[in-house]
């Protein structure tokens, strides 16, 4: 259903959580004035990340220990909100850039608004070897999906962005693990519905470590990216 609404519309933030307990209170704090619902989705964390996301007022919700892609498609559940914000809890990801990310769905210009780091900038994404692999990854697979689908995004891999509920429920997500953006990219575009990309700046992770083993993901990226685009 396309977003032919103007109409007033509310926000649920959706905080994918695995251990992030030094940085995920800050990051909700920013949050709140963005969402009527913030949602923390726990990836059965160790350390006091659910302390720390109760104490904020989240809600929060237990993954089903499958990964990343997993706990948002479980989040939609809980969602009261039309329109869905997923931001990490890194502090990767900048909650005042959130109304930049929900303007265009709000105007009924978009139902889907990935943030870009390409056109936003990356502390990162550049540095070593395991950054190369990634940007050159992760340029690869946005090479293919503008190929293929006769678009010109800038990336798809971004764990930034907004979306209509509506839209979310009906792109039939499977994927568990991180492969779920390039999942949500594809499949908005190829059941058409509108995509459009707003600059946001990927920071650097404050503490803890990033939870993406590429030896481990890359060949599911690769499957993930031929079975959606062929
Ligand atoms: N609920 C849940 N969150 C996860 C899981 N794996 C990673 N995350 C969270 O997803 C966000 C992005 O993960 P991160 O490791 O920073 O990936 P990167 O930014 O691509 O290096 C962070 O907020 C993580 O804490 C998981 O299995 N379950
Ligand atoms: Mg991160």
């Amino acid at each position: 259903m396309m977003n032919t609404n103007p109409g007033p519309h509310t926000v649920s933030i959706v905080v994918p959580a695995l251990n992030e307990g030094a940085t995920i209170g800050d990051v909700l704090a920013k949050c709140r004035k963005y969402g009527q619902q913030i949602i923390v989705m726990d990836g059965h964390s160790t350390d006091n990340t659910r302390e720390v996301a109760e104490a904020a007022g989240a809600t929060v919700v237990l993954d089903n220990g499958k990964g990343k892609g997993a706990a948002m498609r479980e989040a939609v559940r809980h969602v009261t909100s039309d329109i869905i914000v997923f931001i990490d809890a890194d502090g990767s990801h900048d909650a005042d850039d959130i109304p930049r990310l929900t303007a265009p769905i709000i105007s009924g210009d978009a139902d889907h608004v990935s943030g870009s780091r390409l056109i936003g900038g990356s502390s990162e994404l550049h540095g070593g070897f395991d950054e190369f692999f990634r940007l050159a990854g992760s340029a690869f697979i946005t090479a293919c999906i503008n190929y293929r689908l006769g678009v010109t995004i800038s990336e798809s891999q971004n764990g930034f962005r907004a979306i209509l509920t509506d839209v979310m429920k009906q792109l039939d997500l499977k994927e568990n693990i991180t492969t779920i953006e390039q999942e949500m990219i594809i499949k908005t575009i190829r059941k058409g519905f509108r995509l459009a990309e707003v600059p946001a700046h990927e920071y650097k992770r404050v503490a803890g470590y990033s939870k993406i083993r590429l030896k481990s993901v890359w060949f599911r990226y690769g499957y993930c990216l031929l079975k959606n685009l062929l």
